[in-house]
């Protein structure tokens, strides 16, 4: 590109950092938010040239485009891993081209040397806090449960679920039934069809990995002339605008945040680690919770 006003002299074009972001998909809202935050923090006015992919929530495409960013020499990528296994080989080419991958979002089951650095949330605690917000209001009586997971073998899905196991253990819920929506909305509503098929006014409560499946299962709730978020209470993860407008309208009953405004700490550890600076293997964002109450609070001030 052209030389900034702010680097006289120079050709500019030296300075640039360019980045392959190898994103998931658009699967939800919350990767709206989260491409948009990263687009924004990977702009040329920040001295970035950002190459963007995002690969349907396919694996294979996704391992595909990090070796594209591979070939095309890029100073650095960053990856929204889909699933957590098979990344070791390419994250190895990576490190032998001596391109830095940095992570965001989900993270990988690949040894720690083959990044520099992951951006992310605690997923288990995340599925820790959906999970004794379950346990407290209906642990001491015979409750039933179905579950909507996440993409199979990403880090969310997997590790909000073992975060949420532990904390209804030992209380008096069944889980009917568990089955993954691939944090969409059309595929929540679908799985949420068929369980109400099987178990109709059986279920008591529903938990969801994101907030979009629960959207989605909110018309098949609707669609069976129940009453969501009080014939089926209804828990989920993310706290997007879509979801906190369900949950101040009563249709949910608690969402744990998760926050996708990952952009701007990725570029700092980006510019630190191309610069041969020192950098954390993990940085860890925070997020809260909401009640109904606190959700119709707080609804406006939602910047996503
Ligand atoms: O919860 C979901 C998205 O990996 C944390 O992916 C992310 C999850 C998020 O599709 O909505």
């Amino acid at each position: 590109a052209c030389a900034s006003s702010s680097s006289p002299g120079g050709s500019g074009g030296d300075d640039v950092i360019t980045v392959g972001f190898a994103q998931t998909g658009s699967e939800s809202g919350w990767r709206s938010a989260n491409t948009e935050s990263i687009k924004e923090a990977f702009s040329a006015e920040n001295g970035f040239d950002l190459i963007f992919n995002a690969a349907d929530n396919k694996p294979e495409a996704q391992i595909a485009a990090v070796r594209s960013f591979i070939n095309q020499g890029v100073d650095a990528i960053v990856l929204a891993p889909i699933v957590s296994d098979g990344w070791d080989d390419v994250l190895k080419e990576a490190k032998d081209a001596g391109i830095p991958v940095i992570l965001e979002d989900r993270t990988v089951s690949a040894s720690e040397d083959l990044y520099a650095s992951w951006i992310g949330l605690d997923f288990e605690q995340e599925g820790k806090t959906a999970g004794e917000w379950v346990a407290e209001n209906f642990g001491s009586k015979p409750t039933n449960m179905v579950i909507l997971e996440g993409t199979t073998g990403s880090s969310a899905a997997t590790d909000r679920q073992t975060g949420f196991d532990a904390a209804v253990a030992g209380t008096d819920i069944t889980v009917l039934d568990s089955q993954t929506g691939n944090f969409t909305r059309a595929e929540g509503k679908t799985v949420m069809e068929g369980f109400l098929q099987k178990f109709g006014s059986e279920i008591n409560v529903l938990f969801a990995h994101n907030d979009d499946m629960g959207l989605g299962a909110l018309d098949a709730i609707k669609a069976a002339g129940m009453k969501p978020g009080t014939d089926i209470q209804i828990v989920t993860i993310d706290a997007v605008k879509d979801g906190m407008t369900a949950l101040a309208n009563g249709e949910f009953n608690f969402i744990v945040e998760c926050n996708p405004l990952l952009g701007e700490k990725t570029a700092e550890v980006v510019k630190s680690v191309v610069a041969g600076e020192s950098v954390d293997k993990t940085y860890i964002v925070e997020d809260q919770s909401f009640t109904q109450e606190q959700a119709k609070e707080v609804l406006d001030s939602r910047p996503y």
